[in-house]
């Protein structure tokens, strides 16, 4: 059994250069329970959580034992579990063996400690964002990525790194981070407060710059004119498989939960010569708590950077209309909500019938949307398509007679414009394109025929 470490180290200030995105294959030795209150009529939304924060889990390298739940009007503040329902953690902990619990609710460091106190001492409590960000540091392969990660986690994991769980006896940049202290959790406990506040400062000071110069490009790439589409959506719907098979982009697709972390865009050009930047994104999932988002909101904020939206859901997931609508609440929440909008059902190879005549009617009631398989091709080419309609929507093909002073003007059309066509004549040159609202204001003195 090998630990992976993965995140940083506080005191190189970077990250430990030989394990830099190891993945942790290997079953770590991280028995863990996993727990969860609910209210009455809740039980199967809890039930498809519990099962997301297992794959979240396996996705770190641990192992799920057994669940413990509760139904209780509202969880108990000292310890979430009532009484009775601690102790019997308590028991299958020490029967089956555990050294983790995970809740799949938020925890404050106090309930940390007393839930670690009442399960004896041995046993590490980590909640579900602990867990997401342990993933995240595994994950994050850019420099920004990674300073994310490290942010986050001095916020939010390392004031609850404060349990009595025995590997955190065993911390301070070495290989035996465990889930959820793997990062700068570690070192927390040997460094002080004002050195911790220091760190959060410069931390945020870079990634400031950082978006400053991820602002430069986007600067850029809208220089070029060309329209931008965000593949957003659940996590490990099947948005970097998309733009694998549409671009050749060769990213990372995998069936893990946060695969994909940081951004990357593409041209593609459609069948008729229009051309657009495509753009894939890290992924949304449900109860991702505000701070977090706090952390990555440039890398969430891409898809507010769109101009259209691909929604890519996994229609083989029986989850698929629930996460559908955490999608839709996440991009609300990123101001990207009213965008123009195709959504892609994905996976329709492995989909359940039933599942796929209950969304045919989602195509039915007005929204733009398609049904696809990423891995094999089946329907991209319709959706390309319905994606080419849109990106043309309040675009029109003109023809303008610009005279031979307005040369500027040409070098616009051959910028901003599509499919474009010229014919240079004694009275000046004749331009046949397709225009957006844009570039018809600037030259649509010269027009001569739409
Ligand atoms: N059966 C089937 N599997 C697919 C299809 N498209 C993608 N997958 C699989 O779904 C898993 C997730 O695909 P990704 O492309 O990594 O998903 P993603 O949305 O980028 O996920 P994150 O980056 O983790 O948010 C991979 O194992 C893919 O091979 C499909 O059309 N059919
Ligand atoms: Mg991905």
């Amino acid at each position: 059994m090998t630990h992976v470490l993965s995140g940083f180290s506080f005191f190189s200030g970077g990250f430990m250069e030989d394990n830099r995105m190891t993945e942790n294959k290997e079953d770590n030795g991280y028995r863990s329970i996993l727990c969860a209150v609910y209210g009455q009529g809740e039980e199967e939304d809890a039930a498809a959580s519990l099962d997301e924060l297992e794959s979240l889990l396996n996705t770190a390298g641990g192992e799920a034992l057994s669940r413990v739940t509760q139904m209780r009007d509202k969880p108990d503040g000292k310890t979430v579990l009532g009484k009775g329902k601690i102790e019997e953690l308590a028991a299958l902990c020490e029967s089956e063996k555990a050294n983790m619990v995970i809740f799949d609710s938020e925890l404050t460091p106090s309930q940390i400690r007393d839930i670690e106190d009442e399960l004896g001492g041995d046993v590490q409590v980590i909640d579900r964002s602990m867990l997401i960000l342990d993933i995240f540091a595994l994950h994050a392969t850019t420099a920004e990525g990674r300073l994310q990660v490290e942010l986050a986690q001095l916020n939010y994991t390392s004031p609850r790194l404060v349990g009595k769980g025995k590997s955190m006896s065993r911390l301070g940049g070495s290989a035996s981070g465990s889930i959820g202290s793997r990062g700068p959790g570690e070192t927390k406990l040997e460094i002080d407060r004002r050195r911790t506040r220091a760190r959060i400062a410069a931390l945020e000071e870079k990634i400031e710059k950082l978006s400053a110069a991820r602002a430069t490009q986007r600067a850029a790439r809208d220089r070029s004119g060309l329209c931008r589409v965000g593949i957003v959506g659940y996590t490990n719907a099947g948005k970097s498989t998309l733009l694998n098979y549409l671009t050749s982009a060769d990213i990372l697709a995998e069936n893990k939960l946060f695969a994909t972390l940081d951004t990357t865009t593409r041209r593609y050009t459609f069948r008729e010569g229009t051309e657009i930047l495509l753009t894939d994104t890290v992924g949304f999932i449900n109860k991702l708590p505000h701070h977090l988002v706090k952390a990555f909101k440039s890398t969430l904020d891409e898809a507010a950077y769109s101009d259209i939206l691909l929604i890519v859901s996994d229609i083989s997931d029986p989850e698929c209309e629930k996460k559908l609508h955490v999608t839709l609440d996440t991009l609300d929440e990123l101001g990207a909500g009213l965008k123009p909008k195709l959504f892609v059902f994905n996976k329709v190879d492995a989909a359940d019938p039933e599942m796929l005549s209950s969304l045919s009617s989602f195509a039915t009631s007005g929204y733009e949307c398609c049904f696809i398989s990423a891995s094999s091709g089946k329907g991209v080419d319709l959706m390309t398509e319905k994606l080419l309609s849109l990106v043309n929507k309040g675009k029109r093909r003109v023809t303008c007679l610009l005279p031979l002073s307005e040369g500027a003007l040409v070098n616009l059309l051959y910028s901003e414009a599509d499919s474009v066509e010229t014919e240079y004549g004694p009275e000046g040159v004749t331009c046949v394109a397709t225009v957006d609202d844009r570039v018809y204001g600037k030259i649509k003195n010269y027009v001569i025929e739409e």
